[in-house]
C-alpha cells in the first residue's frame, strides 16, 4: 500500500469583489448582520467565467508550480455541485483546457465535504497503485443559484476554485480519514432541482427549487455536532492525540461554526484556519482555497499535521488527517 502526498497546491477566485454593502443594495440586509452571524465581509463572484473556467485556472496555477507536463497527469478529480453542465463533466471540460490527454477524469459531487471525498477517492486510486499521482480540485459558481430575494442564504455563498496535486509517496501524506452522508436531512439543504418535465408527462416547470435553499437551523446543528464527532473519531482511530495536530482547516461556511468545534473539541481557536471573510462559502472550493492560501504563507512546514473537515450539503461530512 501507498500513501499519496499533497505536493502542491493553486488556486483561482473570479476578479469582481461583492462586498456585504454592495449586497445591502440590493437585498434587505447590512454589514454589522452578515458579520456577525457569519463573520463574512467579501465574496468573489463571476461575472462571464463557469465552473470549468475557474477549475481549469486553478489546474494551471498547480502545475505551473509543479513544473510538470500535464500530460503525465494520470487522474483528474473535480468536486463541484455547479458544473457548467450536467455532462460534460467539469474534470472533463479541464482535461480538455489543461491538455491531461492521459487523465481520468470525473467528477464528484458532495457539496461542501467534496473536496475531501474527491480527495478521498483519489487517494484510493493511489494507495491501491493504480495511478501514480493526480489532481483534485474544488470548484464553484453558486452565484448562478442564489436567489437574491432570500437574504438568508444569498449573503453566505460565493464563487471559486482551488486543489491540490498528490503524489504517491512511501510515507505520510494522508493518514487516515472519517466520511459519512445523512440523507434523512438531504432536504434542508437544496438547489438545482431538475423536475421531470417532457412532452408526455403534462407537467410544467414551476417554483423556485432551482435556487440554493437552507434550513441554516438544521445546518448549523448537524455542523456543529457531527464536526467535532468525526475528528474525534478519526484522530483516535489514527492514534493520534489533539496535541500533534498543527492545524485544523474547516470548510469555510461560517466563523461562529467553527467557534464552536473549536470549544466542543477543546482545540484552540489558533489552530483553525480561517478566511471566509474574503471569499464566503464556496462549498467544494472553501477547504483547498483556504489550503492555497496557507501554503503562499508559509504556514505549513515539512512534517506539520492537519485536520481538514468539510460538512454541509447531502447532508454530508467528511475529516481527513494530513501529513506534510
Ligand atoms: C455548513 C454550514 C452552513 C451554514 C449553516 C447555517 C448558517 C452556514 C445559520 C444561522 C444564521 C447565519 C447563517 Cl454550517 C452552510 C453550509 C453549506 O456550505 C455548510 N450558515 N447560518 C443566523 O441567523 O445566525
Amino acid at each position: 500500500m501507498y500513501f499519496s502526498k499533497i505536493v502542491s497546491t493553486g488556486a483561482y477566485v473570479p476578479e469582481k469583489i461583492v462586498t456585504n454593502d454592495d449586497l445591502s443594495k440590493i437585498v434587505d440586509t447590512n454589514d454589522e448582520w452578515i458579520v456577525s452571524r457569519s463573520g463574512i465581509k467579501n465574496r468573489h463572484f463571476s461575472e462571464d467565467e463557469n465552473t470549468s473556467v475557474l477549475a481549469s485556472k486553478a489546474a494551471k496555477e498547480i502545475l505551473k508550480k509543479i513544473n510538470k507536463d500535464p500530460k503525465e497527469i494520470e487522474l483528474i478529480v473535480v468536486a463541484t455541485v455547479s458544473g457548467d453542465y450536467t455532462t460534460p463533466s467539469v474534470a472533463c471540460l479541464v482535461q480538455a483546457e489543461i491538455g491531461a490527454e492521459n487523465a481520468l477524469a470525473f467528477d464528484v459531487g458532495a457539496a461542501c465535504s467534496g473536496f475531501i471525498f474527491g480527495l478521498s477517492v483519489a487517494d484510493k486510486f493511489i494507495k491501491t497503485g493504480v495511478y501514480s499521482n493526480a489532481i483534485v480540485i474544488g470548484a464553484e459558481v453558486l452565484s448562478k443559484y442564489l436567489d437574491f430575494e432570500d437574504r438568508g442564504t444569498c449573503v453566505l455563498f460565493a464563487d471559486g476554485a482551488a486543489g491540490v496535486y498528490i503524489e504517491r509517496s512511501e510515507k505520510g501524506g494522508i493518514l487516515g480519514e472519517e466520511l459519512g452522508s445523512d440523507g434523512g436531512k438531504g432536504m434542508s439543504l437544496t438547489g438545482g432541482h431538475s423536475q421531470v418535465v417532457n412532452a408526455f408527462n403534462g407537467q410544467k416547470k414551476e417554483g423556485k427549487d432551482f435556487f440554493l435553499k437552507m434550513d441554516g437551523r438544521v445546518i448549523f446543528d448537524f455542523a456543529t455536532r457531527k464536526a467535532p464527532k468525526s475528528i474525534t473519531a478519526l484522530l483516535e482511530n489514527a492514534g493520534i492525540t489533539k496535541d500533534e495536530i498543527d492545524f485544523v482547516l474547516p470548510h469555510q461556511a461560517n466563523s461562529r461554526i467553527v467557534e464552536v468545534v473549536s470549544r466542543k473539541l477543546k482545540i484552540p481557536m489558533d489552530k483553525f484556519y480561517m478566511n471566509m471573510h474574503e471569499y464566503g462559502n464556496t462549498s467544494s472550493a472553501s477547504i483547498p482555497i483556504a489550503l492555497n492560501e496557507m501554503m503562499e504563507k508559509g504556514l505549513i512546514k515539512e512534517g506539520n499535521k492537519m485536520v481538514m473537515c468539510g460538512f454541509g450539503a447531502g447532508l454530508t461530512w467528511g475529516s481527513m488527517l494530513v501529513e506534510f
